[in-house]
């Protein structure tokens, strides 16, 4: 008889970030994760996380939404089933609840880890083996002031720490955004990736002048410039220009993208388990753009080491990141609540080993950090 769901704990964490990070939204100076503990009736335990940036600055789902969507809407759902039946829950909770993505994405990385535990097998493994273990990473430079970016990114390029730069714009007028972002690439040189990500914050003929000036400028790759739900913009923007988009907040799920590319959008995806709704419904995300030729990006929505983990073990199965990833959220935060951080060095990350997601809370800091 398998093992049924016993308990099901939402804690929020706090922890400072190591600088305060600017988005075209918010500046965060503390990251929300919702950490998710699964207990099943044979003792194992399994983790999942939920964390978003800016809280509903960015999005409809808040750090402390999601501790309530899941103690009051999914628990009652899930408790007392059987642990091992993923899929099934998964069925089950989209026909009783919409949307709340977030929070799906925590519960389907709790199971998967309880998963991987019970069959002790690393998560990547349930998925069918990685065909990476050692995944880039690339650093977001976000502390607002254009000497203080060059420093910190010519100190982890020193250290082989990062090699390629993504810089958030959109909160200052066009040609502010345009000379910070050209002062980097040239202090920076050829041997730098430099990308933008504005989220959101242009309107079309605005980002139509940007792209230009960012062209021009040498950026590789430009994230999110138009309003999500503008598909239409995406398409003629990227029809326009040589230099790539990515398409970050526009593209949620597999539909977003089967829509995205039928409507012509050439250029690239930043997969996020968060916005997906757990690991694996952005690997349906990837298989979509795959088939669409649309490039791939490992994305993160600033998650701490469980989430950043479990997307590391969904990227790993995937053949080709066109454009690498940003799993670098650990290292934005002061602390770590795992006995064990995430082993980044060479431009990139080490896939955690061991059963489900390779990793264990670490109780002390988890006190410390809990929210009271
Ligand atoms: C986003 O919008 O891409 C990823 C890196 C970062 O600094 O913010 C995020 C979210
Ligand atoms: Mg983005």
């Amino acid at each position: 008889m398998s093992a049924t769901i016993q308990s099901i704990e939402a804690i929020l964490v706090d922890i400072p970030t190591i600088r305060p990070h600017k988005l075209s939204m918010a500046t965060m100076g503390v990251q929300t994760m919702v950490i998710v503990r699964i207990k099943d009736s044979d003792g194992l335990e399994g983790l999942g996380e939920a964390t978003t940036i800016g809280g509903l600055a960015y999005g409809p789902e808040s750090p402390e939404s999601v501790k309530l969507t899941i103690d009051s809407y999914f628990s009652p759902l899930l408790l007392g089933r059987p642990a091992d039946a993923i899929n099934t829950l998964r069925v089950g909770l989209n026909r009783a609840t919409r949307g709340n993505n977030l929070a799906k994405s925590a519960i389907e990385t709790a199971l998967l880890d309880l998963q991987g535990k019970r069959l002790d097998q690393p998560l990547h493994q349930l998925l069918g083996g990685a065909v990476h273990r050692h995944i880039p990473v690339l650093w977001t430079l976000a502390s607002g002031d254009t000497a203080r970016d060059i420093d910190e990114a010519k100190s982890l390029i020193a250290a082989q720490r990062h090699c390629d730069f993504k810089l958030k714009i959109g909160s200052r007028p066009l040609m502010d955004d345009v000379r910070h972002v050209a002062a980097i690439k040239e202090a920076l040189g050829e041997g730098a990736s430099v990308r933008v990500d504005v989220n959101q914050a242009w309107d079309e003929s605005t980002a139509a002048r940007g792209m230009a000036e960012l062209q021009a400028a040498g950026i590789d790759l430009v994230e999110q410039p138009t309003p999500m739900k503008d598909h239409d913009a995406l398409v003629r923007l990227s029809a326009k220009f040589h230099l790539p988009i990515l398409a970050d907040e526009a593209v949620a799920d597999a539909g977003d993208m089967f829509r995205l590319a039928s409507a012509g959008f050439a250029g690239a995806v930043a997969l996020k388990i968060a916005k997906a709704g757990g690991p694996l419904r952005a690997l349906e995300v990837a298989a979509v753009a795959g088939a669409a030729g649309v490039g791939l990006y490992g994305g993160t929505l600033l998650e701490g080491t469980i989430g950043t983990a479990a997307s590391l073990h969904a990227w790993a199965t995937l053949d080709r990141l066109h454009w690498g990833t940003e799993m670098f959220g650990p290292r934005l935060l002061k602390d770590d609540i795992v006995v064990t951080p995430l082993n980044f060095h060479h431009n990139g990350v080490e896939l955690p080993a061991g059963p489900g997601l390779g990793l264990a809370i670490d109780e002390d800091k988890l006190a410390r950090y809990r929210r009271k």
